[in-house]
């Protein structure tokens, strides 16, 4: 029997000092002896032999010998967060889940978010899919969205997914690359399962080097049922949608990242929570009646494919917080244990065959990753409503189970714990009407495999394709068996003609002569990152590049400005501690050239000051941070004598010569002595676009 609360859990821990002892604790063995010298093994004579009846020492090695268990196969690397989901109103017309019912009530959920093919040391920015999953603590038990932040697989049969990971992994003899799929056997394995091809087009899509986990969405990717309390069932796809908008780093930004901060994305989501600002994403559902299965020309139950949000709209249906980091990453986001199988009454499955694979994969991984049947009975992955069964014994089990009779029908415990009919809340399977032979096959309806891959090429913008294009040629380029590049191209050349021939290019490949399939030319808004919300700047990092001799009133006014905006603005400095301004204040460094770097804020901003922007101007690094900013396409602004080291630096085609008034060239915002509201409302203007993707597109910035 087991009972917790997250929510009271989590007052409990901010009553507590988090991350701290509590006074007066004293070192103890597991067995709770206090212990009198953790530094010293017990030997015989200062230098002689260590004694076996080390208890301490035999104890502590002992348990560090096992400290590790084994990492995700795929997934490994992730972070979590803790927080409420809250509906927007009843859903009760279309499931009968409890979560769903009341807008007053807040169901506690965890979230975990991850990379899927790097180790679990491997870094956050790679070029890959993002884990976005979700278990529900709900009063009716536990349900979890096991989802990605793409709304397609590579695969239609999870009987192909060992081969997919094997592919995707490090290859076998040397173990490379790492956390990348830029390899032969990935691109072998994808040009014979042509499949794959539209969630190749999302891979290679900036989506796979987002920004934050606070700016993408996700996707329960497969189609589930919603059942209602009268028994009727209807199709249902899950997606969760950023508060903060859809937002991708640049890849060359992506890269660096990796060595400058390989932690940014989990750093990222840890700050925003203490900071108080909370991740919130909308959950969105597509339902379907039905009677309308078959409307489509492609199949439900294909998870290559998505439904185009033209034709069912995306409704909104609650709302998830996040406001709470995790106190113990190995308990509680290395154990938690998501299995998309984990469903309540209300939420039923489709006969999406990767699903049906999935519903086996998730717990048998589980209990080899956790060691133990009991791993539910771990904090982080106990219901919150009670727990009564059969199920004894087993590795480490956490509860002393009382009852004498552990087995059912019995007498003498009065027939308890009893069976719940449905009326009661027993989860019932929906009654599908099920028929036809036993085959090993796929059925017809799985076959197209390209129309939807050109649906998402034709609803990209002009950026967003040219960076699908370099994608390509990276990871292709990455590849050295020239037929494996050869038959890529032929894919590509399935989805869009002029997409083979810019890759090819690229490759130095002849491109295929003639168009394979004319493109269809429909297209879906909702699929291009550019359509996205563009309102805010709240917790968006920006750099403030000073040296001793800054104009603190230039700072100070910035800063705030920011501040009341959302953002926050950190001093960039040569060297640490406090620099002097020029009206004789000390204001803190926050980071140095050395510690920061462009690549871990959004944007930039060079205040005046003779003395600073002299020593800026002869600094290689305060050069370098301006022109990568600029490469990378980031809002940068700079005001009086600041100005001076953007012309110094090798930003092209933004005129700094205006006098008076607020500059905004492609992102630069630059003021000799225009007006400071208007210049910083300018600059906020500029961070709100996240991006001003038009520099790539103009002769390229050595950075
Ligand atoms: Fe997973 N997947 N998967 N997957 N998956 C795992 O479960 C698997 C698939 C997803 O943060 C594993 O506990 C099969 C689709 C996420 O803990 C494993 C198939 C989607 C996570 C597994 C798929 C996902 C996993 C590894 C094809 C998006 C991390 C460790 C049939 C809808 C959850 C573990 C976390 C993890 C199997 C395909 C998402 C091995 C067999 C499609 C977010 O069980």
């Amino acid at each position: 029997m087991s009972q917790h609360d997250p929510i009271n859990e989590q007052s409990k821990n901010q009553d507590m000092e988090p991350f701290r002892h509590e006074a007066g604790e004293y070192l103890t063995t597991n067995k709770g002896v206090k212990v009198s010298d953790t530094d010293n093994s017990l030997k015989a004579g200062t230098r002689g032999p260590t004694l076996l009846e080390d208890f301490h020492l035999h104890e502590k090695l002992a348990h560090f010998d096992r400290e590790r268990i084994p990492e995700r196969v795929v997934h490994a690397r992730g972070a979590g967060a803790h927080g409420y989901f809250q509906p927007y109103e009843s859903l009760a017309e279309y499931t009968k889940a409890k979560i769903f019912q009341d807008p007053s009530v807040r169901t506690p959920v965890f979230v975990r978010f991850s990379t899927v093919a790097g180790f679990r040391g491997s870094a956050d920015t790679v070029r890959d899919v993002r884990g976005f999953a979700v278990k529900f603590y709900t009063e009716e038990g536990n349900w979890d969205i096991v989802g990605n932040n793409i709304p397609v697989f590579f695969i239609q049969d999870g009987i192909k997914f060992p081969d997919l990971i094997h592919a995707i992994k490090p290859e076998p003899h040397n173990e490379m690359p790492q956390a990348s799929t830029a390899h032969d056997n990935f691109w072998d394995f994808i040009s014979l399962v042509p499949e794959s091809m539209h969630m190749i087009m999302w891979i290679l899509s900036d989506r796979t080097i987002p920004r934050s986990f606070r700016m993408m969405q996700g996707f329960g990717v497969h189609t589930f049922r919603f059942v209602n309390a009268q028994g009727k069932g209807r199709f249902v796809k899950f997606h969760w949608k950023p508060l903060l908008g859809v937002h991708s780093l640049v890849f060359d930004e992506a890269q660096k990242l990796g060595g400058k901060d390989p932690d940014y994305h989990r750093r990222d989501l840890t700050e925003a929570i203490e900071m108080g600002d909370y991740p919130e994403y909308e959950l969105g559902v597509q339902i379907v009646e039905e009677e309308d299965e078959f409307k489509f020309d492609f199949d439900l139950l294909d998870p290559t494919k998505l439904i185009p949000e033209e034709l069912v709209p995306v409704r909104p249906i609650g709302k998830m917080v996040l406001n709470r980091n995790p106190q113990n990453v190995f308990a509680e986001t290395e154990q938690v244990a998501f299995a998309p199988s984990n469903v309540v009454p209300g939420i039923d499955f489709s006969n999406d065959p990767m699903l049906q694979a999935r519903l086996i994969s998730y717990t048998d991984t589980q209990m080899h990753r956790l060691g133990s049947p009991n791993l539910n009975q771990l904090p982080i992955n106990r219901p919150v409503c009670p727990v009564h069964n059969n199920q004894r014994d087993g590795v480490m089990p956490m509860n002393i189970e009382t009852s004498r009779q552990n087995y059912y029908p019995n007498s003498l415990s009065g027939g308890c714990p009893m069976m719940s009919p449905e009326s009661a809340g027993g989860y019932v399977h929906y009654m599908q009407r099920v028929e036809g032979r036993v085959v090993r096959e796929r059925s017809n309806s799985f076959s197209d495999h390209f129309s939807q891959a050109t649906l998402f090429w034709n609803s990209l913008s002009e950026v967003e394709k040219e960076h699908l294009i370099a994608a390509a040629q990276f990871e292709l380029g990455k590849v050295y068996t020239k037929h494996v590049k050869e038959e890529m191209l032929k894919h590509l050349n399935y989805v869009d003609h002029d997409l083979a021939k810019r890759v090819a290019a690229g490759l130095g490949l002849p491109a295929p002569s003639v168009e394979a399939i004319p493109n269809h030319g429909r297209s879906s808004a909702a699929l291009s990152m550019m359509n996205t919300d563009k309102s805010s700047i709240k917790s968006r990092r920006i750099a403030v590049l000073a040296a001793d001799g800054v104009n603190g009133n230039e700072v100070m006014a910035i800063k705030q400005a920011l501040m009341n905006a959302g953002a926050y603005a950190k001093i960039v400095a040569p060297h640490g501690g406090m620099i002097e301004t020029m009206q004789g204040e000390e204001l803190p460094v926050e980071m140095t050239f050395l510690t920061g770097a462009s690549v871990m804020f959004d944007a930039v901003y060079v205040p005046g000051g003779d003395q600073s922007v002299e020593v800026l101007k002869h600094n290689g690094d305060a050069i370098h941070f301006i022109d990568e900013a600029f490469k990378h396409c980031k809002a940068i602004a700079a005001s009086s004598e600041g100005v001076e080291l953007l012309a110094a630096s090798n930003i092209k085609g933004v005129n700094f010569t205006h006098n008076g008034s607020v500059g905004t060239e492609m992102g630069v915002i630059t003021s000799h002595s225009g007006n400071p509201n208007q210049f910083a409302q300018a600059f906020i203007d500029a961070i709100k676009q996240h991006r001003y993707w038009m520099r790539s597109t103009k002769e390229m910035v050595p950075a």
